[in-house]
């Protein structure tokens, strides 16, 4: 039976709507949603792959144990499960105070699985220790936002996009990061070509590409270039000092600040010139409409709060902000970091926007909970949370929905400290994470498709969540398993009030109950319900009991939800990296994302064609800095600083300065031989949100001599049994100095296995690794060997197809033989190549040209389709090409366009 659910994507904070197609229970496809208000259909490469990360291989289907660390997993019940849960928690509470225990939990829960997370922690066992990766993410925006505005609240829609004059993207890269927004920026500059785009990056991004304006700023040197373009504002007499007066304070001692930061100083604390900074302050302040984006950039920060207020600055001494088309518009990371914010996940934080600072909130939540009280003291936030597992201080530690062991800096220590640990617990999706390494007890959760519940994106947008097939094996919802937990736990701790605080049947009640807490709160959500959501589909925050409305833009009467309703400058001084460059750790390295791989790619790096772009971990240099090193593309490297080293892969990038270098933050142990990225960076964290500086650190980076590379790529027959392989091969990967593997492939999944040795790769070595990949015995082999060279190369081919090659001592034509394997019609030319010694294909093949990236449809496919003589509407429907983000619809409209005189002749 064929079926329709109207969801949301479970990747990136845009939030847009998706439809889950299903048949027989099973997800089949997946598109955008033509009436969700954040995507109107629209889905990039990620969204439009979902529904092939539906069935993975890797899915933890029934609660594990491990009865020693590192040891083998043994399935239990789940009432064996949460009951040993519960003993253990109770257990280290009555000896060692509720402090000794703590929940990580993520930006990736629903709102309703986050709200009983927070209730479990600061109602029921007495603790504040209940942190999540947004800390990680967003804590910086969130008190850039208090400090300055007076409450979390992003006070834009996606539709200023559409209104903006001036869109200045400061630390964001949307066209990779948020490319729905990207597609929003393109379409408005290309409906307003006078639309000025301004990009702050120390990088030449992806996005920058479409600005008028890039500033390459030094790294880390956002606040002075803020104090700078605020300078010129009121140099040139560009301040609204009507606006300044009537709705703001603290404007003088801000500006007394900047008097001395004069574009020449700023020139060359952020090494941009002078005449940039007059010209971007010039087009920011003469706009009637100028709109701001930021986001990890400003907010991975030591000085991240300070970053983001810089930023909102701008907006308050020009009065741009509540009206169409402008406002500091901070994007959000996670699909439900906003969700998090708003009940209060972080903390120091309490439900719908309360302060667990503030006597008060604390009583209100008390009482709507019904408990005697809220603790009062901070909970530990990420990066103290996991020192504080390291001395003991926490003893067990509770992480839902994130992988720690992969995405907090400073690896070594952070591995230390799960390993320390008294007890883990992980309640995950996915059973191959680099932290289900450390677990105790491992418990199997609903993942997209399958959970149900609301999120909030990046505009303040609540949309529903809804199941469009069962969870496999015995996996439960998030929220369920913390609300059985709970209950057990209450009942060995002798909680009076366990049963009462943990009554609900499903996630609506939850949803009220937390919809209760908003009630007079700048949030008030009190006019929503699920049924309202489901009938007219997802709404923005507030909507009070009395609103027919959500509300687009906030702060458009100049109120603020600040004491004395005004909002505040802040004084802000420039400050350097907490990690300044050294002659001994002389580069600057910044991680970010790729557009095809999410975080820890436990999802994403199921998907064989998400790794067209690049299928290892790449470290991008400027060409001085390689030169200098004795590297070119494609030689390897070590990271290394005093924290940790890691070898990786060298190319070059264009828009790298030099002395900077750029990594994706998505390789780690799946998919290497080190933690990747955060083998190198720094814990140093932001007084105020403690966010730490993941996006800067100092290390040395030389030449590794590993002479002798290898190079395996194996066809599989589906995508399961690539990874089914991919899993054994992971084994191999501490064997050598450099080692990864991957996924690749198009029509045919491919698995690509690298390596590189500083000796030869033995004969028994090889022959372990040939039986691996099914590539050891005669059948359909083809041989090159020379002893001399150390050369030994295998390709099997059945049938005329080729199955596999195995290359040791040389390995170039890894390079097309993969691009060549992954198009199935291919093969037969192929085989007799397939032991050449270069990176060139021997025989002309015809190049690729992707035209569709999220449907991943080459120019070639589309051609064959219209030669056949489909028109567009049916090339779309069999092929899917240009459904999905749109950005192709006009190359394949051109094409059809060729094809239709022919097919007109034909007629
Ligand atoms: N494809 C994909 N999309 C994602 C995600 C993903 O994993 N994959 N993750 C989601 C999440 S959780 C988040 S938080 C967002 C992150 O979204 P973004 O923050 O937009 O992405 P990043 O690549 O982390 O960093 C953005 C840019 O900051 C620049 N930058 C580095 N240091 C500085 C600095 O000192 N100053 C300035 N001005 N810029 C600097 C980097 O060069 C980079 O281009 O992406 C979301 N979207
Ligand atoms: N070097 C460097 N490090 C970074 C960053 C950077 O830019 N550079 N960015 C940081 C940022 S902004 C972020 S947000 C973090 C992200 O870091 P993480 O939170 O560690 O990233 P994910 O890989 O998304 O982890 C989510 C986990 O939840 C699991 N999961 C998916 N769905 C469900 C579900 O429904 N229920 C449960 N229980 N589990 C589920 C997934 O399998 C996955 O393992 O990384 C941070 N780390
Ligand atoms: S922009 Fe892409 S990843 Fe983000 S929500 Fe939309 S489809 Fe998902
Ligand atoms: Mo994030």
């Amino acid at each position: 039976m064929k079926n329709e659910v109207k969801s949301t994507c479970c990747y990136c904070g845009v939030g847009c709507g998706v439809v889950i197609e299903t048949e027989d229970g099973r997800i089949t496809g997946v598109r955008g949603d033509p009436d969700h208000p954040a995507n109107r259909g629209r889905l990039c490469t990620k969204g439009a792959t979902l529904h092939l990360t539906a069935d993975s291989t890797y899915r933890l289907r029934y609660p594990e144990k491990r009865a020693v660390r590192g040891g083998a997993r043994q399935r239990l019940a789940w009432d064996a499960a949460l009951d040993e849960a519960a003993s253990r928690f109770a257990e280290t509470i009555r000896t060692h105070g509720p402090d000794s225990v703590a929940f990580y939990i993520s930006g990736q829960l629903m709102t309703e699985d986050y709200y009983v997370f927070n209730k479990l922690a600061k109602g029921l066992i007495g603790t504040n220790n209940v942190d999540t990766n947004s800390r990680l993410c967003m804590s910086s925006a969130v008190a850039g936002y208090k400090q300055t505005l007076g409450a979390d609240a992003p006070p834009c829609s996606y539709e200023d996009i559409d209104q903006a004059k001036v869109i200045l993207i400061a630390g964001a890269n949307p066209a990779i990061a948020h490319p729905i927004i990207f597609r929003r920026i393109e379409d408005a500059k290309a409906a307003n070509p006078e639309l000025k785009i301004i990009v702050v990056d120390p990088r030449r991004s992806e996005s920058a590409e479409l600005a008028d304006l890039h500033l390459a700023i030094q790294p880390g040197s956002d606040i002075a270039l803020f104090n700078g373009l605020l300078h010129v504002l009121i140099a040139e007499g560009m301040v609204d000092l009507d606006y300044v007066e009537a709705h703001t304070t603290g404007f003088a001692a801000l500006k007394e600040i900047v008097r001395n930061y004069s574009p020449a100083v700023v020139a060359d604390l952020c090494g941009v010139p002078a005449a940039d900074i007059v010209k971007a302050a010039r087009w920011f302040g003469a706009s009637k409409a100028s709109l701001s984006m930021y986001c990890q950039g400003l907010n991975q920060s030591a000085h991240g709060t300070h970053n983001n207020a810089g930023i909102i600055h701008l907006h308050l001494a020009t009065g741009q902000i509540g009206k169409p088309g402008a406002g500091p518009f901070s994007l959000t990371g996670q699909p439900n970091a906003m969700g998090g914010r708003e009940v209060g996940g972080l903390a120091n934080l309490l439900s719908a926007h309360r302060d667990l600072g503030n006597p008060e909130h604390r009583a209100e939540i008390a009482k709507l909970w019904g408990v005697p009280f809220v603790p009062a003291k901070p909970g530990k936030s990420a990066v103290d949370l996991f020192k504080s597992l390291k001395t003991g201080e926490i003893k067990a530690v509770w992480i839902a929905c994130t992988n720690p062991a992969q995405s907090l800096p400073n690896q070594a220590a952070v591995r230390e400290a799960l390993q320390a640990a008294e007890y883990v617990v992980l309640q995950e999706a996915y059973g191959n994470t680099d932290t289900a390494d450390y677990a105790d007890l491992l418990l199997p959760a609903s993942a997209w498709g399958e959970k149900q519940g609301t999120v909030t994106n990046s505009e303040r947008r609540i949309t529903r969540v809804r199941s469009a097939v069962l969870p496999p094996g015995e996996a439960r919802h998030d929220w369920e398993i913390v609300v059985d937990f709970a209950r057990r736990l209450g009942a060995k701790l002798e909680h009076a009030a366990a049963d009462r605080l943990f009554p609900y049947a499903d996630a609506e009640a939850i949803f009220n109950e937390h919809r209760e807490t908003t009630r007079g709160r700048d949030l008030d959500i009190t006019g929503l319900s699920y049924s309202q959501l489901e009938a007219q589909g997802p709404q923005q925050w507030p909507y009070p009991a009395d609103a027919t409305a959500g509300r687009t833009r906030l702060y458009e009467d100049g109120r603020f939800p600040t004491a004395d309703g005004k909002a505040r400058f802040v004084a802000i001084e420039h400050l350097p990296t907490a990690e300044a460059t050294s002659l001994e750790f002389p580069i600057s390295l910044v991680s970010g994302r790729m557009r095809d791989q999410w975080h820890g790619m436990s999802r994403t790096g199921t998907v064989p064609r998400l790794f067209n772009l690049e299928d290892e971990p790449l470290l991008a240099l400027h060409p001085c800095d390689m030169r200098h090193r004795g590297l070119a593309t494609g030689d390897l490297a070590r990271v290394t600083n005093a924290r940790g080293a890691m070898v990786v892969r060298i190319a070059e990038r264009v828009g790298l300065k030099k002395g900077r270098a750029w990594m994706p933050m998505h390789w780690g142990n799946q998919f290497m031989n080190t933690a990747g990225s955060n083998a190198v960076t720094s814990d140093a964290i932001d007084p105020y949100s403690m966010q730490p500086e993941l996006k800067h650190a100092a290390v040395q980076i030389t030449r590794l001599d590993l002479p002798y590379p290898l190079a395996i790529v194996r066809r599989c027959e589906s995508q399961a049994a690539a990874l089914e392989l991919i899993q054994q091969a992971r084994a191999f990967l501490n064997k050598f100095p450099y080692a990864t593997v991957g996924l690749y492939g198009r029509q045919t999944p491919l698995v690509v296995f690298r390596a590189a040795t500083a000796t030869a790769i033995d004969d028994a070595e090889l022959l372990e690794l040939d039986r691996l990949f099914g590539m050891d015995g005669e059948d359909g082999a083809i041989l090159y060997n020379d002893a001399s060279r150390k050369i030994a190369k295998k390709a099997i081919a059945r049938d005329g197809r080729l199955l596999g090659v195995r290359l040791a001592g040389e390995a170039l034509a890894q390079v097309w033989l993969k691009q060549a394997m992954a198009e199935d019609e291919l093969d037969a030319s192929l085989i007799r190549f397939a032991l050449a010694p270069t990176d060139k294909p021997p025989v002309s093949i015809a190049p690729r040209n992707i035209v569709c990236k999220c449907a991943d449809v080459s120019d070639v496919q589309i051609h064959a389709e219209l030669a056949k003589g489909s028109s567009l509407p049916q090339l779309q429907d069999k092929l899917k090409c240009g459904t999905f983000c749109g950005s192709c619809l006009p190359d394949i409209k051109r094409m059809a366009a060729e094809h239709a005189p022919q097919q007109a002749a034909a007629a």
